[in-house]
């Protein structure tokens, strides 16, 4: 059997690379040895940040891409022979109305970057990650796949489509050399998440970390995904979840008083 090519020689595709959970993974898979491809909507960003990586010592280039574009998604795909690594990051939440009042509009705008978004890239790329003799697919869903809370339905029901995805595909191609790993995280506070969920309101966004103590940082994701990819290809860590220590559950959380 042939030797699993060594990390870096291999390619890392991120989606979703412009900021938070997608940036600190490229870093990180950068520092650990991988030719990472950083994808986003927002182009200075993710060229800000190949170049950092660049002048680093590290190898890394950027790829305008909007994941829920598939005739893009698919002409990203041509430009690669083997992948070793893809991390479905893009994606997010908008709004957190009750099932009774919530905008259809955030459901389907969040089902089609969520879902639709992971499965394109996964579809493209998938050819390629077999190619490469030891593929990982990572799909960075959320505890909200996994349990619902009051005001979270739509996003809820797009990370658990998202969760479904991963875990379908892992029953799929089971016998082929492509891992497929999900990450559920809980708690992160990032600079866009919550601002982005609640329309750029920063009095709502700072309420959802209000009182915690430490949320999750997107570094400390961007540590499990990368200690997930860099098992050994015979080791598949079917789904992590992680949450920060003042966090139970999604509902329950330790919340200091001011
Ligand atoms: C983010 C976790 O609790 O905001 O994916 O849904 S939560």
């Amino acid at each position: 059997m042939a030797a699993a090519p060594s990390a870096a020689s291999r390619i890392a595709v991120v989606t979703g690379a412009s900021s938070g959970i997608g940036a600190a993974t490229a870093r990180q898979l950068a520092a650990a040895g991988y030719r990472v491809v950083l994808t986003a909507r927002r182009k200075d960003r993710i060229e800000a940040l190949a170049e950092e990586l660049t002048t680093a010592g590290h190898s890394a280039v950027a790829y305008q891409l909007d994941v829920t574009d598939r005739a893009a998604v698919d002409e990203f795909a041509s430009a690669f022979k083997t992948i070793g690594v893809l991390v479905n990051n893009a994606g997010g939440a908008l709004g957190a109305d009750p099932v009774a009042t919530g905008d259809p509009d955030h459901w389907r705008s969040m089902y089609e970057t969520n879902v639709i978004g992971t499965l394109n890239v996964t579809q493209a790329l998938l050819p390629k990650l077999e190619a490469s003799g030891d593929g990982v697919v990572v799909v960075v869903s959320s505890t909200a796949g996994h349990g619902t809370y009051e005001g979270g339905a739509g996003y809820v029901a797009a990370k658990h489509g998202e969760h479904v995805l991963a875990e379908t595909l892992r029953l799929e191609i089971v016998g082929r050399p492509v891992r497929v790993v999900e990450i559920a995280p809980g708690m992160v506070r990032t600079e866009e998440f919550a601002l982005t969920r609640f329309g750029g309101d920063t009095d709502k966004a700072a309420k959802v970390y209000e009182g915690v103590a430490e949320p999750l940082t997107a570094d400390d994701v961007a540590e499990t995904i990368t200690w997930a990819v860099t098992r050994p290809s015979h080791v598949n860590i079917d789904l992590l979840v992680v949450r920060p220590r003042a966090q139970a559950s999604n509902t329950k959380v330790h919340r200091e008083q001011g």
